[in-house]
């Protein structure tokens, strides 16, 4: 039922206590009391807004239309006279008066040379808990460290005298032209990090040639960005599958309807990882919980992610593939592989092309690194004469900080490479121009890098060109790598209350 007539700010501040809830977002009052039990970051934060315009909270972390679809038509209770609704009175905190000071001594956007000093940059200019929540890995932290490391020790082996003059790294991904042998990879939540969100990656990808992927758990609305896409460039989907199957079927072939040209499936994820800098910050809106929910169970410590990661379904097996070919003809893509052995099961079910990661160090612990797991799913794939099929690609992502990195993914057998938290956190610092400049460094480092190792297009990147015979060494010291290490933030343990 949508009410026709204009509510007023003091007529939805009466309905403030967990029996009878109340909420604004964007211009409308929503009825969210049977809602709260079921809100998957926990009622607190629901609550602190009881009666309220909830809009600042509910912005950064949901796409826009996330509450109109979630609650029923009954629940939606219409527009709100603005000049009447109070403002919610932020105080201004420790933590803001730290990201002003951070962001007005922002270096230029000029002195930024690497990919690295993008989370130089935004790790200072974010909130505490964007950065918790995009830097934060499992456990112990082995595998997020251990993705860049792979990288060093793997070691080129150039050739020279081959007239390099004009060196060229364009190529295609499933068959879509990209500028760079490199996808932007799906990273969740963007709004954290910057009010435009995903919306950078979609318009600097529009500028560069480069192709998005897409997230389920992007904060700007599918919709919105296909929107923001200029009219024929390429985007990908990543898809977290639904405990309700219809609702990721309509997703999955409205995605298609809208011009998708792949669905990666995450397959590592059928529960989030434990992400103890995430965790560690304290749940969204605890601060000040409202009275009305004393004695109440609210989960405090699991952190943005896996407060809102419930709708996953965990029991997600081969068995389903059929069935997501049965309702896409987008080409399927399995995300999260991590041996040989499923990469042939991929193969065999007919899937289009896997990634071979670890989520970013996010989910198992001490899972391999993809680049590691690349060598011997080549070797699998071949020894079964599975490869090489221009309909199977393979691609990496983790850890890839550099040109070079993306060079030596492709010279053992990748077709591209996924880069998620670097474009992320070119962002979050300098917004669309950030992406855009990630991109013009991996250029620059991509053309240098070709002429040093003599290939002038990516067809001649040959398994030749590298020595990876120290790869599934764990234990081979290589020089450090200091500018990874200066960002990385150790893990700390359990906080004394201060008396
Ligand atoms: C991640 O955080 O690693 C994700 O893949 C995104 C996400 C965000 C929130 C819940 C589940 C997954």
């Amino acid at each position: 039922m949508s009410n026709a007539r204009v509510l007023t700010g003091p007529e939805v501040a009466k309905h403030n206590s967990r029996d009878d809830c109340w909420i604004i977002v964007h211009g409308k009052a929503y009825d969210v009391t049977d809602f709260l039990p079921e809100h998957p970051g926990g009622q607190a934060i629901i609550l602190k807004y009881a009666g309220k315009d909830a809009t600042v909270a509910y912005e950064p972390i949901h796409p826009p239309d996330a509450i109109t679809t979630n609650l029923p038509p009954s629940k939606h209770l219409g527009p709100v006279d603005a000049s009447t609704v109070a403002k919610v009175v932020q105080e201004v905190t420790e933590e803001q008066k730290r990201l002003e000071k951070y962001r007005a001594a922002k270096p230029s956007i000029d002195t930024v040379i690497s990919l690295h000093d993008f989370e130089t940059v935004a790790r200072l200019v974010i909130p505490e808990k964007a950065w918790a929540y995009y830097s934060s890995a499992s456990d112990d932290e082995i595998t997020i460290r251990e993705n860049r490391m792979a990288y060093q020790r793997v070691w080129f082996r150039p050739r020279i005298l081959r007239d390099v003059s004009t060196v060229d790294w364009s190529t295609t991904i499933l068959g879509q032209k990209s500028t760079l042998p490199v996808y932007i990879s799906a990273t969740a939540l963007g709004k954290l990090g910057h009010p435009d969100g995903e919306l950078c990656l979609t318009r600097a990808a529009a500028n560069t040639g480069v192709i998005q992927m897409v997230a389920t758990l992007a904060s700007c609305s599918f919709d919105e960005i296909v929107d923001a896409a200029k009219p024929g460039q390429p985007l990908f989907l990543q898809l977290y599958v639904n405990r309700d199957r219809e609702i990721t079927r309509k997703y999955v072939q409205h995605a298609e309807k809208r011009g998708v040209k792949g669905l990666f499936i995450t397959v590592d994820a059928p529960q989030l990882g434990r992400r103890e800098k995430d965790m560690r910050m304290k749940q969204v809106g605890d601060e000040g919980v409202a009275e009305v929910q004393r004695g109440q169970k609210v989960k405090k410590d699991e952190g943005v992610a896996r407060a809102i990661s419930s709708f996953i379904d965990p029991s997600l097996s081969w068995k389903d593939i059929p069935w997501f070919k049965s309702i896409t003809k987008m080409p399927i893509i399995l995300k999260g592989i991590g041996t040989a052995e499923d990469a042939i099961l991929a193969y065999e079910a007919g899937v289009q092309g896997i990634v071979l990661s670890n989520h970013g160090g996010r989910q198992l612990d001490t899972a391999r690194s993809g680049l590691e797991v690349l060598v011997e799913v080549t070797a699998a794939l071949r020894a079964r004469g599975y490869l090489p099929n221009p309909n199977f690609e393979i691609y990496v992502d983790g850890g890839v900080r550099r040109a070079s990195d993306v060079l030596k993914a492709l010279a053992l057998g990748a077709k591209a490479v996924g880069v998620g938290r670097p474009f992320l956190y070119a962002f979050c610092a300098y917004g669309q121009e950030g992406v855009e400049k990630a991109i013009q460094i991996f250029r620059d480092e991509f053309e240098m890098n070709m002429r040093l190792l003599g290939a002038r297009s990516i067809d001649e990147i040959v398994p030749e060109m590298v020595d990876a015979s120290a790869l599934t060494s764990h234990s081979v010291l290589t020089p450090p790598d200091n500018l990874f290490h200066s960002t990385y933030q150790p893990l700390i343990g359990a906080k004394f209350n201060e008396s």
